[in-house]
Formats: structure tokens, sequence, C-alpha cells
């Protein structure tokens, strides 16, 4: 870059200054740092950050295609980096994925992070790969809670952002006040002068047309992959020092087992080296370095070493886990283990004990289902599980969507389970019973403000701020208990008419608020086993809502339907029309039945009490009572 010697000099040790700044966002001394600093000018390593569909996953579409990894016409699906099934199902990426291209000579490794807040422990270990983010807000929806979320883990870790305002072309983009709220959230979370200083870059992703000015006419990334090369830092460290190597993600291949996905912080490593695993438990694991694979668009690559900077995956270390590190066998010290935020929510899975149980999977048994989450714990790193009991486990996770998702994995692999309530988590503070707390935003068409107001003050929620952008559209801020805002979801949506919007995320714990009513409704309870006639359906469907259409399987305290009433009600969804009735005979065609409310995972898991359970199989989600037998269930009023 033709700096003299007095220059080099001088940007060393401003790069030596800012690595100890770093390192103190790591919450531990980097004492290993002790050699000479290099700056790879050949990489960039980012991540791309934001609230949930502002765009992450279809920048990264523009940036491949851009860079040319795909051959000329080759067809390329949209969101290509969301391929597992349930993510290109739902159309929200899950799983935080590592991606590279080349532009100019310099390799950016670029990792794409979910934005859903359920999912920001992954957002949480991805941060400790990169050097820098791309801050994506959508141009009309502005920042909202979990934009606040990754923002305030990447200054925290004094990574510098630049702002991407995407969505430019939607009809209601308001650039200027999304600009001006994203200012706001920077101050607000105690950023420094330097912080603020970040640059700027308007997106159509979609179109992969980025601008420095909103006006400015341009038709491709070209000023995006400028800013990232520029604004970016290159990596540090000390490629002469010992190996420091820390596993942010494990991938499995049938091949060659697990491999570890991490960042070189110091050091080389190559193909045949002898390292230590180090996992914090047991005493450093030596072992032996088979395969090394680099990234390189949606491929890994075999390549023979690495260094300081890099982000790579190492396969054929039998055992490793995130969080552990790599390093040289002589000098054995870890880099910090990643932390991450702690689980609100718990629900407990068990084995499934219906009548039905066996009937569709494979993996039945409670040791199945111990050994299934032990393996999750491995790759999930926001997820705790308690396996004191021998046939139940209590499964804790940042959200309602994250253990749905993880209930959903499980069962497309052929389990059966039967999972509980949600409860959010609580913890006691010098003896005073705390609970977790949610900071909401709500964004709903005026005329169902008032509504929504009422429900939230139902479930302890108190209101903290309300605008009005002047669309006919209001923003609402509440802070409300998390257990209040489990099956709230699907209330929003009827009561808005699935026009609102609902984001919420952890905001610190409070005193207990009191008892909340779930729901006030009771349930329709089949009395026998049997199969649902059109006959008894018909006479039922008056009481509430019903959940089974005719012809189905059902078994003594499996629930058929919600009670439009507050009890429950035992009934017999098998009755047969009396053979009797000539007249009536044969007339049961005519009796027309509402179709039935087929329940997803989410919404069961929603709607259960504590006395009830989903009963989760390959094929079917039933809702069910603990206590099957009529006779042995408590006779108490819901
Ligand atoms: N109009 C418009 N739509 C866009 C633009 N960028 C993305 N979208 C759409 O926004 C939706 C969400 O895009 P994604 O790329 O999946 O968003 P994401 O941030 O990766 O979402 P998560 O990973 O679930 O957090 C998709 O339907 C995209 O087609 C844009 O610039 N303009
Ligand atoms: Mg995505």
């Amino acid at each position: 870059m033709g700096f003299t010697p007095l220059e080099i000099m001088a940007r060393c040790s401003a790069v030596w200054l800012d690595f100890r700044i770093i390192s103190a966002g790591f919450n531990a001394p980097l004492e290993f740092l002790t050699g000479f600093i290099y700056e790879r000018e050949d990489l960039r390593n980012i991540a791309l950050i934001a609230h949930v569909d502002h765009g992450k996953t279809t920048i990264i579409d523009g940036l491949l295609r851009q860079s040319g990894i795909f051959r000329l016409n080759e067809q390329v699906q949209e969101r290509v980096m969301d391929n597992i099934d349930l993510e290109r199902e739902r159309g929200i990426t899950i799983v935080a994925k590592n991606t590279a291209i080349e532009y100019k000579g310099v390799k950016i490794n670029i990792v794409d992070t979910p934005g859903h807040a359920d999912f920001g422990g992954e957002v949480e270990r991805t941060l400790k790969m990169v050097d820098g983010v791309l801050l994506l807000v959508d141009a009309s929806e502005g920042p909202l809670p979990q934009t606040r979320f990754v923002l305030k883990k990447a200054l925290e870790f004094n990574l510098p952002p630049i702002l991407v305002i995407n969505k430019i072309d939607r009809s209601d983009a308001r650039i200027q006040e999304v600009l001006n709220e994203v200012y706001d959230l920077f101050i607000d979370l105690d950023a420094t002068e330097k912080q603020l200083e970040f640059p700027i870059v308007y997106t159509n992703a979609k179109l992969g047309i980025a601008k420095l000015h909103p006006d400015e006419n341009t038709k491709d990334f070209q000023c995006l992959f400028e800013l990232i090369l520029h604004a970016v830092p290159p990596p540090e460290g000390d490629e002469e020092g010992p190996l420091k190597f820390l596993v942010t993600n494990i991938d499995y291949n049938d091949y060659v087992g697990r491999i570890a996905i991490g960042r070189i912080f110091s050091g080389s490593v190559k193909v045949g080296n002898w390292v230590s695993m180090i996992n914090g438990k047991e005493e450093p694991i030596k072992t032996k370095v088979t395969l090394l694979y680099g990234f390189q668009g949606l491929e890994r690559t075999e390549i023979k070493e690495a260094r300081a900077g890099d982000i790579v995956a190492l396969a054929g270390i039998e055992g490793i886990n995130i969080g552990d590190t790599i390093t040289d066998i002589e000098n054995k010290e870890p880099l910090p283990r990643i932390a991450v935020d702690e689980p609100t929510i718990s629900m407990v899975f068990s084995v499934n004990t219906s009548p039905f149980a066996g009937q569709d999977g494979k993996y039945v048994t409670s040791r199945n289902l111990r050994e299934r989450l032990e393996k999750e714990l491995l790759y999930n790193v926001s997820i705790k599980v308690d396996f004191d009991s021998t046939d139940s486990f209590k499964v804790m996770g940042r959200g309602e969507l994250q253990l749905a998702i993880l209930i959903e994995m499980i069962r497309r692999e052929d389990y059966e389970l039967s999972v509980s309530m949600p409860e959010s988590i609580t913890k006691n503070v010098n003896g005073i019973l705390h609970e977790p707390m949610e900071h909401l935003v709500i964004d709903v068409p005026e005329e169902f403000l008032g509504v929504v107001t009422q429900q939230v003050g139902i479930r302890k929620g108190k209101m903290q701020k309300m605008s009005n952008n002047g669309h006919g559209r209001v923003r609402l801020e509440f802070r409300i208990p998390s257990r209040g805002l489990i099956g709230f979801r699907s209330q929003f949506l009827t009561d808005t008419r699935g026009t609102g919007l609902f984001n919420h995320i952890f905001d610190g714990y409070e005193p207990w608020h009191g008892s909340i009513t779930k729901r006030s409704t009771g349930t329709l309870i089949a009395d026998r086993p049997g199969k649902t006639t059109t006959y008894a359906l018909y006479h039922l469907q008056p009481r509430g809502t019903l959940f089974v259409k005719e012809n189905t399987p059902v078994y003594e305290g499996m629930v058929i339907g919600e009670n439009s009433r507050e009890n429950n009600l035992d009934v017999n969804v098998t009755k047969e029309k009396k053979l009797t009735n000539i007249r009536a005979a044969g007339s049961d065609e005519a009796l027309q039945l509402i179709p039935p409310k087929i329940l997803s995972l989410e919404q069961a898991i929603e709607f259960i009490k504590e006395d009830e359970l989903v009963e989760v199989t390959p094929l079917s989600v039933r809702v069910r009572k603990k206590i099957l037998e009529s006779n042995k269930r408590p006779k108490v009023r819901n």
C-alpha cells in the first residue's frame, strides 16, 4: 500500500491498540498474542445481522451472484443459503451459515445469521468469527427489537458496522426517518463517537442494487463490495504464534464425521499436524488434523493449510464441540468459551404414553429421546436440557418457535414424543421470585388499537410508547412478562385479521406479576376410544371449535375441540345414529360439518394448558389430557 517505515510502525501500534480493545470485548485477556500482529489484506470476515425478514439472505444471493460464483445461466434458487427444509418451508433462516466470495483478489468470508429472536444464540456465536458486520434495516419497518439485540452484541464486540438500508423499493419506504431511528438506536446503546461514524448504503437486495445515496442511479452491488473492502478491517493475529482455533459451529458429514467450523485467531495449521483439543472439562486431547476445508461460494474446498484470520472447517476430530479450542501440542492455552444469553422458556419433552404410541414412529423410547436431545446439545448452544428424570426431560430455550422447530426436526427424524405447555423460567433474586420480561413491539392499523391494548393488558403488559407514523398504522411498545406472550400470537393475528406485526425480545427480569389467564375456554374431550362419526361431530359442533374430522381414531382423554365455555367436557365422539330410526337412516350425508380447525404443531403448543400435552408423531399432532381416564382427572373447573 506504499507506507513509509514510520507509517507502518504507527499503523502497527494502532492495530495493536485496537486489538487490545477487541480482546477486552471477549472478557478475557488474550495473553497468547505476544508476537507481531499481521494484517490479512487478502481477507475480510463479515456477518450479516438484522431483524427477521429484513433481507440478509437475499443480499447474500446478490453478493454470490455478482462475485461470479455461479456459472452463466446457472439456475440458482432464491435465498440459496436457506438450504434446510424447514428454512425453505417457513421462509426464515434458522441456523447461521458460512459462505465466501472473492472480490478484487480479496476473499470475503460471509456469515448469514437468523433474524428471529428465538435464534439469537446463533448470532452471538457467529460474531466471534468476524471483524465487521452488515447491519440491515428494512427501509419501511425501521429498527425492530432484534435489530437492537444484534447491534448491541456487535457494539459489545467492537465490530464496526456498515448500515444497509434495504428494501428501498418498497412503496412505503421512509428512508430518512429510518436512518434517524438507527442513529437514535446507536445513541441509546451508548455507541462511541467512532462507532457512530458508520458508512451507509441503500439497497434493493432483490434486484442486487446498492447505492451510496438513495437517488443515485446504480445497477449492481459494486459500492457494497467496495465498502466491505474498505470499512471492514482485515483480520489480525500472530501467524507465527501458537495455534488458537475457536470452534463456533459444528457440522456433520457421513464420510468424514464431525466437522468443526471456526476461526484461527493465531498461528497456523496444516493437514497432518498434531494438535490439542481443549474442552475445559477434560484433559486436552491429542489428535491429528486429517482434513481442512476453506469456504468458496456454496462449497467447501479442501485446503492444505490455513493461518490466523482464516475461517475454516476441520474434520476428523472426534468429540469436538462448539466453544472448544484447538491448540498446538505444546501451547495448550484455550480461548474463552462462547457465552450466550440464558434460556427463558422451558417445555418438558417426554416419551409418548398415548394409546396410539408406536403406531407411526421408529424411535419411541425415552432412551431414544434422551440420545436425540444429547445430540442436539452438541450443535445448539442456546438450548439446555435437564436430564435428571428418566422419562421426561426439561428442555430450555429462547422461545416457543425455537422449541417448536426443534420438535418438528425431531419428529421428521421418525421420533414420537409428548410435550408440555411452555413455561417461562423464573429465578430467585434475593429471595424474591423473578420472571423473564419481553420488550414487545406491535404495529397495527389504527382500528385495532383498542382490541390489542386490551388483550396485552389482560396479559399484564404495560405500554411504554406509542407512535403514529401517519400512514394509518400505529406502533405500540410494551413491557410484558414472557409467559403473557405464550399463546398470544394466534389471538393477535385473529384480532387484527392478519394485518398486525408482532415482535418481541427478552428484556430482563422483574418480580413475578401474579397469575395470567392463558385462555378462558375449556376443552371437549373424547370419553372413549373409537372413531369419530359425522353424526356425533354434527351434534357437538355448536359447542365450540372441533379439531378433528369424521372417521378420525380417538382415545379416551384426547382433546377433540375447544369448548366455548370455560369447563372441560367429556363427550362421546364415536356415537352412531340409532339404526332403529328408519326415517333418519341414510341421511348422514345431509349433515353438514363445519371444517375442523386442524392444529399445527405450533398452534397445539400455544393452545395447551398445564394439565394437557401435545402428542407428536411423524404423522400426527394430537392434544391430550395428561391424565387420560376421565374418572382419575381432578374435577375442577378451569
Ligand atoms: N421488496 C423487497 N423485498 C425484499 C428485499 N430484500 C429482501 N426482500 C424480501 O424480504 C423477504 C425476507 O428476505 P430474507 O432474505 O429471507 O430475509 P432475512 O433477513 O434473511 O430473514 P431471516 O433470515 O428469517 O431473519 C423475502 O421475501 C425477500 O424476497 C428488497 O430489497 N426489496
Ligand atoms: Mg435469512
